[in-house]
């Protein structure tokens, strides 16, 4: 006889076994997009406390769709290796371009992280930093569902010793640091650069160099990394995203070491 209160004891208490071990980080990791997953799943393989928030229902962020849903992505050698270590499958084409089928890469690239013992919070928006001491050491999180609906619910707070923006194009996290801490960002100008056009040879390798921490224990990644620093789009091709997000654990794991 299934006991339905049972259900949800169980589902209620692992959720929150989930969410109190979440509450003093390594790394807490904004957006499940394939930069921040590549990331978190490094980092926790590597045994620290990783937590990734993602304010959409489906983890996957921009990886699912492909090219204007055609779900197939384009990724280059450079970084091949990255999808190696997470079992996707490629197909190679002339010139050192590869495909891989979209939902079967960004269903990888999630169920490793999970795998691998990241903390996933779906439905779950991060709404602010806390910032303390010239640095920022954790994130304010509310549910998805109150943000949208403009309840005034007030959120709660997680610590962790760094804290990366990776949710892609709008950067949302690094605007508000700028806005609400006025501070003065690693950047060309000190300031919020912001996106700019399609030129995917260009965007692919600034993807990659604009992954730094831009203030104390706030890093960037992805398209968010050139949003925040100035850089071009490059359309569905992924490889920049991957290499971003492996470089962001190199850089925030000598971080956390260094405290
Ligand atoms: C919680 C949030 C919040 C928030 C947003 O956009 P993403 O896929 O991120 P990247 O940078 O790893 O990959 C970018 C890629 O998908 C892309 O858009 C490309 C290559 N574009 C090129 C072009 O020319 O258009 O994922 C970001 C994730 C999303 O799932 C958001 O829902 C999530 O972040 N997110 N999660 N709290 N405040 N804001």
């Amino acid at each position: 006889m299934l006991d339905d209160t049972k259900v949800s004891e169980l589902i209620i208490d692992e959720y929150f076994k989930k969410l109190k071990s979440s509450l003093h980080l390594d790394a807490a990791i904004v957006g499940a997009g394939p930069s921040g997953l590549v990331a978190a799943t490094l980092l926790a393989r590597d045994g620290f406390n990783v937590a990734v928030y993602e304010s959409k229902l489906a983890p996957g962020g921009g990886m699912w769709g492909g090219g204007m849903m055609f779900n197939e992505i384009v990724i280059q050698r450079e970084a091949l290796d990255i999808l190696k270590m997470f079992n996707v499958r490629l197909k190679e084409h002339d010139n050192g371009y590869y495909t891989c089928d979209s939902v079967e890469c960004t269903s990888a690239l999630i169920n490793s992280a999970v795998n691998s013992k990241v903390k996933l919070f779906n439905l779950v928006k991060v709404v602010d930093t806390v910032f303390k001491d010239d640095a920022v050491c954790g994130l304010v999180i509310n549910w998805t569902p109150v943000e949208h609906m403009g309840l005034h619910v007030d959120p709660i707070t997680v610590y962790s010793k760094v804290v990366m923006d990776a949710t892609g194009h709008p950067a949302e996290l690094a605007n508000t640091l700028v806005r609400k801490a006025g501070v003065k960002l690693n950047t060309p100008s000190g300031g919020f650069e912001g996106e700019r056009p399609m030129n995917a040879e260009v965007g692919e390798r600034q993807t990659v160099e604009n992954t730094k921490e831009i203030y104390n224990n706030f890093f960037v990644s992805g398209m968010a990394a050139n949003g925040v620093c100035g850089g071009f789009r490059m359309g569905p091709i992924f490889g920049g995203m991957l290499l971003s997000g492996q470089k962001a654990y190199g850089l925030m794991k000598e971080r956390i070491k260094r405290g």
